[in-house]
C-alpha cells in the first residue's frame, strides 16, 4: 500500500508531520556523529511510509512459521520441514503467476495470484533458537522493517525463555505483535489449551506489559481446508485469526500500523541513542570529578605554600633584626668618649664592626634562602606526582569499567587522551631533576636579591655597605678630632653621634628588609604561579576535552529528550486520526 494519494486531509497533515519530525531526528543524531550505520533502520523505515505493508511471521525455528504462511496464503508456497528449513528471508508479493528468485543475498522474492497479497506483504522468516545462528541474526535484522509482527509459537514448547528473549528485542523496536500458538491439533484436551492459553498470556503480558491478541491454530489443518477438506476448517482455528488480520489490516488500520512503526522505530533508535548519552556521560562525570580533585589539590597547594612561605621569609627577616640589634649595641658600646683611641683608628672600626655587627648574616641569609628554594622544589614535585596518581587511578578505574564494552570513537578519543596526558605526567615525575630545577629557581632569586641591593643593601653586599657607614661615623669623628674641639666631643658630639649612627643604622636595615622581602616574595609567588601553571597546562587538553564533550553530550541529552516527546505527541496525533479498533480480547 503505498500512502499518498489515498489519504484523506488529517491524514496527509500528519504523514507530512511524521516525515518532518523522522528527517528532522535523523538529521540531529547524524549531526550528533551517530554512523550511517546505526541511521539505516531509522532511514528505511522513513522510506517504507511509502512501501507496501508489511506482516512479519518470527518465532523459534519449527514452530510452523512456514507452515502457517502457507496456511494464510491457501497455497504450498515455502517449504516446510523438521529441520531449521527456512535459511532466507522471504517476500511474498502478489504477481499474476507463482515465481520464486533470490532478490539479494539471504532474500527471496515469491509471488503468487493471492489477493492478500494485493494490499500487503507477507514475509516468512528464518526461525530463531535453531543451531544456525546466521539464521537468527537475519530476522532479528528484519524486525524493525516489519508493519506487523505476527509470533508463532508452537503448542508443544509455548513460549520458551529463547522467545522470550527475542520477543523483548521485538517489543524494543515498539511493534505491533499477535501471538499465534501453532499446532493446537497436537493436543485433544481443551484444559491443556486453557493451560497453554493462560501460560501465554502471563509471560507475554510480562514481556509486552499487555496482553496481545492470541490465536490457537493448526496451520497443517488450515492448509488441508483450503485445499480440499472443508471439514478441517473450523477446527483449524484459522477462521477467527484471519477475521482478525482483515479487520486489522483493512485500510485505515493498515495506515495505522504504517503510520505507527516508524514511530516505534525512531524511540527505539532514540532510546538507543539516550543510552549511549547518558552512559558517555557517566564517564565524563568521573573525568570530572577527578579534575575537580586536581583543581583542589593545586588550590591546597597554593594555600600550603603561602602558608609555609611567610615563617621562612620570617626566619631570614630576623637575620637581619638581630644583625640591626646587634649594631645598635656597637654603637652604644662604640661611640663613647672611652672608645676615643680605638675610633681614631679605622681600619679596627671596620674590623670590629663587621666581626660583631654583620657576622654571619648574609651566610645564613643566603643558606635560608637556598633552604626556600629546595622546599619549593619539593612541593612542586610532590604535585606533579599526586596528579599523576590521580589521572593513574582515573584510568585504572575506566579500564574495569572497559571490560566488555564496545570501544567507540568517543571512547578512543577520551582513552588517547588520558594516556597521553598521563604519560606526560609520568614523564615530567620520573625524569624530575630536583637539582636542575632549584638552579633555575637560584638564579631567579640572587637576581631577586641582587635588585634588592641594588639601591645600596642586598645580601651579598650587606656587609660592605653597613661597614661604610661605621667608617662614616669614624672618619667625622677624626675630623672633629683633628680640629681640636676634643673636649665637647664627649659632652655633645658624640651622643649626637651615637643617635645618628643608631638611626641611620634602623633606617637602613629596615629599608633593606622591605625591598629584600618584597623581592623575595615578588620572585616566590611567580614561581609558584608558573608551578602552578605548568601543572594546569598539562592536564589541559584533556580537561578542555571533558568540558566540550559534556557540554556537547548535555545539549544532545536535552535534544533527544524533546525528541523523545514529540514521538510520543506524533503517536499521540496518529491515535486520534486514526484510532486503534478496538482490540478483540485475548480469547477471540
Ligand atoms: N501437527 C502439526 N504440525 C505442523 C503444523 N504446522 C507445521 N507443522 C510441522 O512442523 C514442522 C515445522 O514446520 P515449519 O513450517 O517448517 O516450521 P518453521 O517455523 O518455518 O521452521 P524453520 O523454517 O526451520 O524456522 C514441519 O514438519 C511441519 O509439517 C501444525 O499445525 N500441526
Ligand atoms: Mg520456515
Amino acid at each position: 500500500m503505498t500512502l499518498g494519494p489515498l489519504l484523506s486531509d488529517p491524514e496527509q497533515q500528519v504523514l507530512a508531520a511524521e516525515r518532518t519530525l523522522l528527517g528532522d531526528l535523523r538529521a540531529s543524531l547524524a549531526r550528533a556523529g551517530v554512523t550511517e550505520e546505526a541511521l539505516a533502520d531509522l532511514v528505511r523505515s522513513i522510506a517504507q511510509l511509502d512501501e507496501l505493508f508489511l506482516l512479519v511471521v518470527v518465532g523459534e525455528f519449527n514452530s510452523g512459521k512456514s507452515a502457517f504462511v502457507n496456511a494464510l496464503l491457501g497455497r504450498p508456497l515455502v517449504p516446510e520441514g523438521v529441520t531449521p528449513t527456512t535459511a532466507e528471508i522471504t517476500v511474498l508479493s502478489y504477481g499474476s503467476t507463482e515465481s520464486s528468485q533470490l532478490a539479494a543475498e539471504r532474500t527471496r522474492l515469491i509471488t503468487a495470484p493471492v489477493d492478500l497479497l494485493r494490499e500487503i506483504h507477507v514475509v516468512d522468516t528464518p526461525g530463531t533458537n535453531a543451531v544456525i545462528r546466521a539464521h537468527e541474526a537475519l530476522t532479528t535484522h528484519f524486525v524493525p522493517r516489519a508493519d506487523l509482527v505476527i509470533f508463532v509459537t508452537s503448542i508443544d514448547r509455548p513460549f520458551s525463555e529463547s522467545e522470550r528473549v527475542f520477543l523483548e528485542r521485538v517489543r524494543a523496536w515498539g511493534k505491533n505483535v499477535v501471538f499465534v500458538v501453532n499446532k493446537q491439533d497436537l493436543v485433544s484436551r481443551p484444559e491443556e489449551i486453557d493451560e497453554v492459553r493462560r501460560f501465554v498470556e502471563t509471560n507475554s503480558e510480562q514481556v509486552l506489559g499487555s496482553v496481545p491478541p492470541l490465536f490457537f491454530v493448526s496451520a497443517r489443518d488450515a492448509l488441508r481446508a483450503k485445499q480440499g477438506q472443508p471439514e478441517l476448517w473450523a477446527p483449524s482455528g484459522f477462521e477467527p485469526l484471519e477475521r482478525f488480520i482483515r479487520d486489522t489490516l483493512d485500510d485505515t488500520g493498515r495506515l495505522r500500523l504504517k503510520l505507527l512503526n516508524p514511530l516505534g522505530v525512531a524511540g527505539h533508535v532514540v532510546d538507543v541513542r539516550r543510552a549511549t548519552v547518558d552512559e558517555r556521560l557517566g564517564l565524563l562525570s568521573g573525568d570530572f570529578a577527578m579534575l575537580e580533585d586536581v583543581e583542589r589539590d593545586l588550590a591546597q597547594y597554593e594555600r600550603d605554600l603561602e602558608r609555609d612561605f611567610a615563617p621562612r621569609m620570617a626566619a631570614i627577616d630576623n637575620v637581619l633584626l638581630e644583625m640591626e640589634r646587634r649594631g645598635q649595641a656597637y654603637f652604644d658600646e662604640m661611640l663613647r668618649l672611652g672608645r676615643i683611641a680605638d675610633l681614631l683608628k679605622k681600619s679596627r672600626v671596620q674590623e670590629t664592626f663587621e666581626r660583631d655587627v654583620v657576622s654571619d648574616a648574609p651566610a645564613i641569609v643566603e643558606r635560608r634562602v637556598d633552604e626556600l628554594i629546595d622546599w619549593l622544589v619539593e612541593a612542586d614535585l610532590r604535585q606533579w606526582q599526586q596528579v599523576t596518581g590521580r589521572l593513574a587511578a582515573q584510568r585504572a578505574a575506566y579500564r574495569d569499567r572497559m571490560v566488555g564494552g564496545e570501544i567507540d570513537q568517543f571512547r578512543s578519543d577520551r582513552a588517547r587522551l588520558m594516556q597521553s596526558v598521563g604519560n606526560e605526567a609520568q614523564r615530567v615525575v620520573e625524569t624530575y631533576d630536583r637539582r636542575e630545577e632549584a638552579r633555575v629557581l637560584a638564579e631567579g632569586a640572587r637576581n631577586a636579591v641582587a635588585a634588592a641591593a641594588a639601591t645600596g643593601v642586598g645580601a651579598v653586599g650587606l656587609g660592605a655597605i653597613v661597614s661604610l657607614a661605621a667608617t662614616t661615623v669614624a672618619a667625622d669623628v677624626t675630623g672633629l678630632a683633628m680640629a681640636g674641639v676634643l673636649g665637647a666631643i664627649g659632652f655633645f658630639i658624640l651622643p649626637a653621634k651615637r643617635r645618628r649612627a643608631k638611626l641611620e643604622m634602623r633606617e637602613k636595615v629596615s629599608a633593606m628588609r622591605t625591598r629584600l622581602s618584597a623581592a623575595m616574595r615578588a620572585q616566590f609567588e611567580g614561581e609558584a604561579a608558573r608551578s602552578v601553571q605548568r601543572i594546569r597546562d598539562g592536564i589541559a587538553p584533556y580537561s578542555r576535552f571533558v568540558r566540550a564533550e559534556g557540554e556537547k553530550l548535555r545539549a544532545e541529552q536535552a535534544e533527544l529528550g524533546r525528541f523523545a516527546g514529540e514521538l510520543e505527541a506524533m503517536r499521540a496525533r496518529v491515535d486520534t486520526i486514526v484510532p486503534a479498533r478496538p482490540v478483540p480480547p485475548g480469547r477471540p
